[in-house]
């Protein structure tokens, strides 16, 4: 037991009081305490803590290190421009002769089926009546009303041409088509520099007419020729607005 020195003082004079007081029984001085013991062996070392957080990356080197390996290759570019067009090659040596068309039974049997389904087809264009077959000709209407220059412009921009019957067959083949549509229609003749001297677009003069009594009577001033609903021919201003009827 540890005491503080000042409380061994307050002890020491009772016992110095009891010395006075009796000469036979008196208890002993208690001792000084003795000198503290040394510190013991330090102990093992505990368990292991915890592993720690990943330090903060290091400052960076000094210059004149080695460059690093190369990254990954980056995204696939836009494609670029078309370039330009080659020159044309040379021409290719002759092939191996080949059978007549005519033997070529192949090609007979395709010939045959275009030629059916182009039959078909034209019964479904001509069903309705505003297409006419006479010949080798087809006429057909869009059925507009324009001026000359336009109707022929207008057969011409669809490969074929403003209407021009050449014989009695075609001209009542185009009648059938002004007789739909109750309109009048121009033809591809026009009139020369001499009146009344008409000629087809190609410059041909004409072979077959179907003028109407006292017709043409324009003396140079009807350059045109309309067709009437029932067929018959008069010299007409080009500038009217007539049924556009084409050939082809
Ligand atoms: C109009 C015009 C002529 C045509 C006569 C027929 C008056 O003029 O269409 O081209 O010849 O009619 O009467
Ligand atoms: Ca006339």
């Amino acid at each position: 037991m540890y005491l503080r020195p000042s409380l061994w003082l307050f002890v020491a004079s009772i016992l110095v009081t009891c010395r006075a007081q009796s000469t036979d029984k008196c208890m002993g001085a208690p001792g000084i305490p003795g000198t503290p013991g040394q510190n013991g062996l330090p102990g093992r070392d505990g368990r292991d803590g915890m592993k720690g957080d990943t330090g903060v990356p290091g400052p960076i080197g000094p210059p004149g290190g080695l460059p690093g390996p190369a990254g990954r290759d980056g995204l696939t570019g836009a494609p670029g421009a078309p370039g330009v067009q080659g020159t044309q090659g040379e021409k290719g040596e002759v092939g191996p002769p080949g059978i007549p068309a005519s033997k070529d039974e192949e090609l007979q049997l395709q010939l045959a089926d275009i030629n059916y389904h182009i039959k078909k087809l034209l019964g479904v264009l001509l069903l309705d009546g505003k297409v006419q077959h006479v010949g080798d000709k087809i006429l057909a209407t869009n059925g507009k009303e324009v001026d000359f220059k336009t109707s022929k412009a207008t057969c011409e921009d669809v490969g074929g041409s403003i209407a021009t019957p050449m014989n009695e067959a075609e001209n009542r083949a185009m009648l059938t088509i002004l007789k739909q549509y109750n309109r009048y229609a121009y033809l591809g003749i026009i009139e020369g520099a001499t009146p009344g001297d008409f000629h087809y677009l190609d410059g041909h003069h004409v072979n077959y007419t179907n003028w109407r009594k006292n017709e043409p009577g324009g003396k140079g001033k009807e350059n045109c020729i309309e067709m009437y609903t029932d067929g018959t021919w008069n010299d007409k201003a080009c500038n009217q607005y007539r049924l556009t009827v084409c050939e082809f």
